[in-house]
């Protein structure tokens, strides 16, 4: 499971273990093995103040980061977020005070908020994550402009891989796929048996509930070790950087990589004595030394239109997200037409079977 600030080490001391469970980790052990060391270079020279990387932007703002992607030499960009991107959707996030899940789960009575995504607790108690689940389930809410952003970044051949936070599988009703997506804390698209032994997989139809959330998939340990050393600039969107152990892969791109948070709040600041544990020193938008990380202040939908107008997307993007909502709204349509019909029809077939018997 996820876990918060306190039981980082552990987790990545568990990651090899989970790295065994992956079908493909052979193949890519080997070229693993040297990222990792460049990895842990690079953590150790970040951490001890011995290097910083080159920098790269001309300036430490969305424009600079316009120009560094329009200026053809930013060729991989990996987004990673977190709740925050769906809350426009009409999704509460977490920790948003006052709207956020957190702030609204007394009805559930827990005994402590985190309670309801832990698998014990679920085990036990299942009522809340199932009446949760019906308030979140997909299906209800459309992409926001920030995901479409993302989707435009992969057609236009820029996008690395989106690492989502989300169970609510906008990325996907966006039109990114399989292939383009980490859900790393789990998605609605597919469901487990909790049990050990079973572990069957149910699709969305069946089921409509995922339970992944117990732990991170394997493809996840195996696509960051690929996709992050070669990372040309990483966009972090709408997380508050608390789930360990996906926050710590902010650390994981190069030193000279620019890191752009689009957030209402700076998150990913280092942590006294993260350092030490091994997690990286963080994002620094504000010391002296700061070179390559970039906050942009606003919510995620303005901030990725404000991008989109730098780099000269913006009624390619307007038009996306018009395009896209409208088909959803007419699939919906049909939908419901559908379900409407038949009891009609069958009304009409009982009427015209009345009328034969009389
Ligand atoms: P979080 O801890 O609630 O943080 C959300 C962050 O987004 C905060 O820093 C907010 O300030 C920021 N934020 C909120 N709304 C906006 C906005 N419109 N624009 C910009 N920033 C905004 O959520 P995280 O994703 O960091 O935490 C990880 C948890 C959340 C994962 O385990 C998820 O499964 C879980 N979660 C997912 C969903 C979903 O699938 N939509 C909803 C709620 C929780």
């Amino acid at each position: 499971c996820p876990v918060e600030v306190s039981k980082r080490a552990e987790e990545e001391a568990d990651t090899p273990d989970l790295e065994g469970q992956s079908d493909d980790s052979s193949n890519e052990g080997d070229a693993s093995g040297d990222t990792e060391m460049d990895f842990l270079r690079g953590l150790f020279s970040r951490t001890l103040g011995l290097s910083s990387g080159e920098k790269v932007l001309d300036e430490l703002t969305l424009d600079g980061v316009a120009r560094y992607i329009l200026s053809g030499k930013c060729k991989n960009i990996i987004c990673m977020v977190g709740a925050g991107i769906s809350t426009s959707a009409g999704i509460p996030d977490f920790r948003s005070p006052g709207t956020g899940l957190y702030a609204n789960l007394q009805k559930f009575n827990l005994p402590y908020p985190e309670a309801i995504f832990q698998i014990d607790y679920f085990k036990k108690h299942p009522e809340p994550f199932f009446a949760l689940a019906r308030e979140l389930y997909p299906g209800q809410f459309k992409p926001t402009v920030c995901h479409y952003f993302m989707r435009m970044l992969k057609d236009k051949g820029l996008l690395t891989r989106c690492y989502s936070q989300n169970i609510d599988t906008l990325e996907r009703v966006a039109g990114l796929e399989g292939e383009d997506l980490i859900e790393a804390h789990g998605t609605f698209h597919t469901s487990h048996c909790v049990s050990f032994l079973c572990r069957k997989e149910y699709s969305m139809d069946w089921m409509k509930i995922n339970y992944s959330h117990l732990n991170l998939p394997a493809r996840f340990f195996t696509t960051m070790k690929m996709d992050f050393p070669r990372c040309d600039l990483l966009i972090i969107m709408g997380t508050s950087l608390q789930v360990q152990p996906f926050a710590s892969l902010v650390n994981r791109v190069s030193n000279s990589c620019p890191r752009l948070l689009i957030n209402m709040e700076k998150t990913g600041q280092s942590e006294f004595g993260m350092g030490l544990f091994g997690f990286g020193g963080g994002m620094d938008f504000d010391s002296d030394k700061a070179y390559r990380d970039v906050a942009h202040l606003s919510s995620c939908d303005d901030g990725c239109m404000a991008l989109a107008e730098l780099l000269g997307w913006k009624a390619e993007l307007e038009e996306m997200v018009k395009r896209e909502h409208a088909l959803i709204d007419s699939k919906d349509a049909k939908k419901k037409d559908k379900e409407a019909t038949p009891s009609s029809r069958s009304a009409g077939a009982e009427a015209g079977n009345s009328d034969k018997t009389e």
